[in-house]
């Protein structure tokens, strides 16, 4: 292995020799260009290392698929990794640039929605930390989920041009290239059997390193891109059409241009699917053509090969796996089979009906011509092994994934221990009935390295200085806080942490959005992707509640606080889109009133995004979780507020329920109905009239926006809110307002006590240590992959 010059030696040759600048002339993406490329060197050997091991140990690989990757920024993560925060900040001073500067200069690549995407993230560092060879494979999507911005108050989309900037850290592998095919048509001879595409595009890789703590293992993250087999048609230009002669290559990088197109529409539908084939055959081929290299014998794969469904969306996997073991290689069809499902698990991640996958069986049928054949032949078989068996992967003209991924996998999990229960007793109750051993349970997790020291320097100093530094891979450390939880002293300054990283928040928000606060004030902060189940219109209704209260009573002795939006709408998502508009519209009134002032703020801040996130979690005070009862699978939010001191105002839902068990009942707000509470409710007649009449504040809220408080040129512009919270309210907003109220009124007491509330966050970072995404990936590891460390092996 070379000897790699120091970091400074590194910044600045790179700076010359990659870049072509000295010092004096390098603009800020220069430098931040050259300390990612001094950073990927010294991750790179660690990649390589692994990759030899890998090799020479004949271990078995865990591959994890998913159309998400929701990485953000990488380059504090590999310094944070590789502990150079100290020296690469002296390196930069030295030339007068600024480190945070620097680090913000990098483009956060978004691509992923929410938690399914930032999971993904957080497993690919933790298997990276714990020495488990792996791959993530996803898309490099050209532009990731839209930049939001706000005109008027409405969510307003633009793209994402991510990869316009120079990006750092992937490594373009042209000789890495496999063939997609979709439609055409299936020929049957005997047992022989042959798919002819009508179409076809390539897959080429991109591979990005990802690096583990110490640096002491890295795994690759491969994005495939789509391109055309013959990009150019010479013959169309040489006619003098000259767009036409284009257009291959034009359609084929349609396959890897945008996150989730919007599939309202029949080609949205179309090209939704394309992706999810693309990802999957590409991952595939690569699979096995490492697995050929090495082992060969195919009937070995389900010993070497771990193959992790992320939701549905790559459900394809399966059918594909038995094409190509059954039609291409030659293997019978039950050994196929077998082989494949001795591979693949699932991930289920929601258990909302409409986000569970089904696609119409024609159209699925015209993409996938030979795939619906073999997943009828696949349910078939399921059906005559399972007599009793009542539901098929084929209802109502539509192909049904999550039970084609259950029935392919050898072990399906759920990612809260709430959520694998209500899997068990309601999406895949019969599932389950036919096969109890397969549904295990691995509650999500988070990484420290990025949530906590990465994102918050002051508190992990204060930890480490406390307790040591082996907290970092290995959080259930934290519980030896639980001494200095009890010590006034160190409280003040846990207390002081908080205050400084809310000071640093203040001064941001005032400098990028001219939102001034006052630090002082209670963080009440609720940031996650828009959703009526996530109830960001509970949270503004308790807003517009206490508004009014105060305007009646203001020297009633109030706690001061700061109400904290983000989070992004689905496009086609309107009534998510009204929400945030009503956000807007209650904070350009409530901010403006003179009374209030003092007491009540609120703020929606654009574009949610990782980077965004990792500001936030650290400055907040309490955490809104607050979901309807049975709806968030897990949540991963909720414990990187946790981790660092937020307490949770919460309902019984996903990981809330473990939080709270961990955290101690004492330092969380409960408040709602629970899981089965809300099952029981649906059914009481006039349940929102019911609770409204019940309650004058909530009654009070309602009438303020239905009649145009907030929307004065607009009066009717929230009554499609207002009607359905009156009607049907399926997401049971009313019914649980008046003790949300109430638990946000013990929340105000609490916060009015400042040593009983600094206590109350510092036992929540204490007891957090269970939340690390390495437990998690130790579960999967050791309950559905059977992987091994191989760190010190
Ligand atoms: O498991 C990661 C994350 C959970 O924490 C969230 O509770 C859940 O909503 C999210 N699910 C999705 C899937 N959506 N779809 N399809 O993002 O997964």
């Amino acid at each position: 292995m070379t000897k790699l010059p120091s970091l400074r030696e590194s910044i600045l040759q790179h700076l010359r020799y990659s870049f072509g600048k000295d010092p004096e002339h390098a603009i800020l993406e220069d430098w931040r260009m050259a300390v990612s490329y001094a950073v990927r060197d010294r991750i790179t050997d660690a990649w390589i290392n692994a990759t030899h091991r890998t090799y020479d140990t004949g271990a078995k690989r865990v591959y994890y698929l998913s159309m998400e990757f929701l990485i953000g920024r990488l380059l504090e993560d590999g310094i944070v990794n590789l502990e150079l925060v100290d020296e690469a900040r002296a390196v930069l001073a030295e030339f007068g640039k600024d480190y945070q500067a620097v680090l913000a200069d990098e483009p956060d690549a978004a691509l992923g929605n929410g938690g399914l995407g930032r999971l993904a993230a957080c497993f690919l560092e933790s298997l990276s930390t714990l020495g488990c060879p792996a791959h993530g494979y996803g898309i490099r999507y050209e532009h990731g989920l839209f930049r939001q911005s706000f005109v008027d108050g409405r969510q307003v989309e633009m793209p994402e041009h991510w990869l316009e900037q120079r990006h750092a850290w992937e490594f373009e592998r042209p000789e890495v290239r496999y063939r997609v095919g979709f439609g055409g048509h299936v020929d049957t001879r005997g047992e022989t059997v042959r798919w002819y595409p009508a179409e076809e595009v390539e897959a080429e890789a991109f591979d990005t390193p990802v690096v583990g703590w110490k640096g002491r293992w890295a795994n690759t993250l491969r994005l495939w891109s789509g391109r055309a087999i013959h990009p150019f048609d010479l013959d169309r230009f040489n006619h003098g059409d000259y767009a036409g002669a284009a257009q291959p290559e034009a359609l084929a990088r349609t396959i890897s241009r945008v996150l989730y197109p919007d599939d309202t529409t029949e080609q949205g539908k179309e090209l939704r699917l394309k992706q999810e084939y693309f990802l999957t055959c590409a991952a595939l081929r690569d699979i096995l053509r490492r697995f050929n290299n090495q082992f060969g014998d195919l009937r070995k794969l389900p010993a070497k090969v771990a193959i992790q469904l992320n939701d549905t969306h790559p459900a394809i996997a399966g059918p594909e796996l038995v094409r190509v073991l059954h039609d291409e290689r030659g293997l019978p069809f039950d050994d196929a089979l077998e082989i494949a499902q001795g591979c693949l698990s699932y991930t289920n991640h929601t258990l909302l009906p409409e986000a569970l996958e089904a696609w119409d069986e024609s159209l699925f049928g015209r993409l996938l011509p030979r795939h619906i054949q073999l997943i009828d032949r696949i349910d078939a078989t399921h059906a005559a092994r399972n007599p009793s068996r009542q539901q098929s992967m084929r209802a109502d003209h539509q192909v049904k994934m999550g039970q084609l991924s259950f029935v392919m996998a050898h072990k399906v999990n759920g990612v809260s221990a709430l959520h694998t229960d209500l899997m068990k007793s309601t999406v895949f109750s019969e599932l389950h009935r036919l096969h109890p051993d397969r549904i295990v349970n691995q509650t999500n997790g988070v990484t420290p390295r990025r949530w906590l020291l990465g994102c918050n320097p002051r508190l992990a100093s204060l930890i480490t200085e406390s307790i040591g530094e082996a907290w970092v891979d290995d959080l259930d450390q934290l519980t030896r806080l639980e001494p200095n939880v009890q010590d006034a002293a160190w409280l003040d300054r846990y207390a002081q942490v908080k205050r400084d990283n809310k000071v640093d928040l203040a001064n941001w928000m005032a400098r990028h959005h001219g939102v001034h606060v006052d630090p002082d004030m209670l963080f009440d902060v609720q940031i996650k992707r828009l959703h009526e189940y996530k109830r960001q219109h509970l949270n503004i209704l308790e807003t517009i509640a206490l508004w009014s209260e105060i305007r009646d009573n203001p020297e009633a002795g109030w706690t001061p606080r700061l109400k904290l939006f983000a989070g992004k709408a689905a496009p086609g998502y309107f009534f998510a889109k009204d929400i945030i508009r009503l956000i807007n519209d209650a904070a350009a009134v409530i901010n403006a009133d003179p009374v209030t002032a003092p007491y009540l703020k609120v703020a929606f801040l654009p574009n949610y995004n990782v980077s965004l996130a990792e500001r936030l979690v650290p400055a907040a005070d309490l955490s809104e979780q607050i979901s309807t009862a049975g709806k968030e699978a897990s949540g991963t939010g909720n414990m990187k507020f946790a981790l660092n001191g937020a307490p949770t105002v919460g309902t019984l839902d996903g990981a809330n329920v473990e939080i709270r068990e961990h955290v101690g009942a004492e330092n969380f707000f409960l408040f709602g109905m629970t899981a089965e509470e809300v099952m029981e409710r649906r059914h009481v007649d006039g349940h929102a009239w019911r609770a409204i009449e019940a309650d004058p504040r909530l009654r009070r809220a309602l009438d303020l926006i239905r009649d145009g408080r907030f929307s004065p040129q607009d009066p009717g512009r929230y009554h499609g809110i207002t009607g359905n919270l009156e009607g049907p309210d399926y997401f049971l907003v009313c019914s649980d307002f008046t003790d949300y109220w109430r638990a946000q009124r013990e929340v105000d007491a609490a916060f009015a006590d400042r040593s009983r509330w600094s206590r109350m966050a510092a036992w929540n970072t204490a007891r957090s240590g269970w939340f690390s995404s390495d437990r998690t990936i130790r579960g999967y590891m050791a309950d559905i992959w059977n992987a091994q460390s191989l760190i010190g092996a």
